[in-house]
């Protein structure tokens, strides 16, 4: 079938990330032919540009404005048209659709939640004035939702602590053997800077490596440079691909994560994580942690249970860092779960079968 994705970036890169995992994924397993209009193609390039080639070249990406011409070529009408995060599409776009000889299924894509009413929502018709017929398709984590974004799965192989992508063989060199690796992906807003040298007070070697974009945020380098403890490392890498950002995800012992991308690469990696979850102004966000929390715990001791809530609320470290090794175990027990229930495939394999 031929799929035409629609993605607007609001911010940062998960918009642009989802919509390319999507597309490699219907693509490369499912032998789908995809096109992405975006409305902001450098974000996108970004995202795509460490896509190994074979992938990545079966996939189109065009700017917005380049659907507009669909009104005047609507003899190759796609099959489906997926409007990522719920955006609308082009008017132009559509006026291209209604006159085409034959109408494609419309998706709404809608944004991951744990949340039990999803499943209520969840592959349900839209009806619209104009006639072509539309869903909404949610993500979850339950059978009964539309399921999430698993591939690639990163293998053991793929994990092996020497593989060490090109792009972080310079940061490798300088971690220090036996210390803790902490991961930060986080939003500015949350006081970075004062959770770093709070990690001091645990006495044990740690290394905090913020990704791409992060020095900035903490002022690394200016005159209030960090109080920091001998016991902590603070490194930087660059922005690297998507593949060597799940690589690296799998080498440390906690991984701050963000939006919904890298918060489900975190989970697949099985390992322990801290979901910075996108801030919203009426705290839905709140609902949303909590939503999670409450599947993610569930077979959770107490113990446990209150070092995650803990950590997730950033409490001091004293608070959470003892029950790091349960956590992992845990984190581990969830990736298998999690890879059960999504062995149909997860999202990319509901979508074919849901439009089909
Ligand atoms: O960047 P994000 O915060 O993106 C978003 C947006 O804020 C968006 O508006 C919101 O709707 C959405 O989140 C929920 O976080 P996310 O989703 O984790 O996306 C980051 C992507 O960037 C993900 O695909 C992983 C990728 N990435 C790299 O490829 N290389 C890197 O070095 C890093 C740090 C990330």
């Amino acid at each position: 079938m031929r799929w035409d994705i629609f993605c607007q970036i609001v911010d940062n890169y998960g918009d642009a990330g989802i919509c390319w995992r999507l597309a490699r994924s219907l693509t490369s397993l499912y032998g789908q032919e995809v096109r992405i209009f975006c409305d902001d193609l450098p974000t996108l390039n970004l995202l795509a540009q460490g896509c190994p080639v074979e992938i990545g070249e079966k996939i189109r990406t065009e700017s917005w404005e380049a659907s507009f011409e669909n009104a005047r070529h609507p003899i190759e009408p796609p099959d489906v048209v997926i409007e990522a995060f719920g955006c609308d599409l082009p008017e132009r776009h559509l006026s291209g659709l209604l006159i085409a000889p034959k109408k494609p299924v419309i998706i709404n894509l809608e944004y991951l939640s744990a949340e039990p009413w999803v499943l209520g929502f969840h592959a349900k018709a839209s009806p619209q004035a104009h006639g072509i017929p539309k869903y909404f398709f949610f993500p979850g984590f339950q059978e009964a939702a539309g399921g999430i974004l698993v591939d690639p799965i990163p293998t053991e192989q793929f994990q092996a602590a020497s593989n060490i992508p090109k792009s972080l063989m310079n940061t490798w060199g300088k971690l220090r053997p036996g210390a803790k690796r902490i991961s930060v992906f986080c939003y500015p807003g949350f006081p970075l800077r004062k959770w770093i040298e709070d990690l001091g007070s645990i006495g044990e070697p740690i290394d905090v490596i913020l990704t791409h974009g992060h020095a900035e945020l903490l002022k690394m380098g200016s005159k209030e440079s960090l109080e920091l403890a001998p016991s902590i490392q603070v490194l930087s890498i660059p922005f690297i691909s998507q593949d060597d950002y799940d690589w690296f995800l799998a080498q440390c012992d906690l991984n701050i994560v963000r939006g919904e991308d890298s918060f489900i690469r975190a989970q697949l990696v099985g390992k322990p994580f801290i979901w910075h979850i996108y801030p919203q102004g009426d705290q839905a966000h709140q609902v949303k942690l909590a939503a999670f929390l409450e599947l993610y715990l569930a077979c959770a001791g107490a113990p446990l249970q209150n070092a995650c809530r803990n950590a997730m609320n950033w409490a001091l470290p004293h608070t959470w860092f003892s029950e790091l090794d349960g956590w992992t175990i845990h984190a581990k027990a969830w990736q298998a779960d999690l890879l059960e229930k999504q062995g149909d495939g997860g999202l990319a394999a509901r979508l074919v079968k849901f439009v089909s």
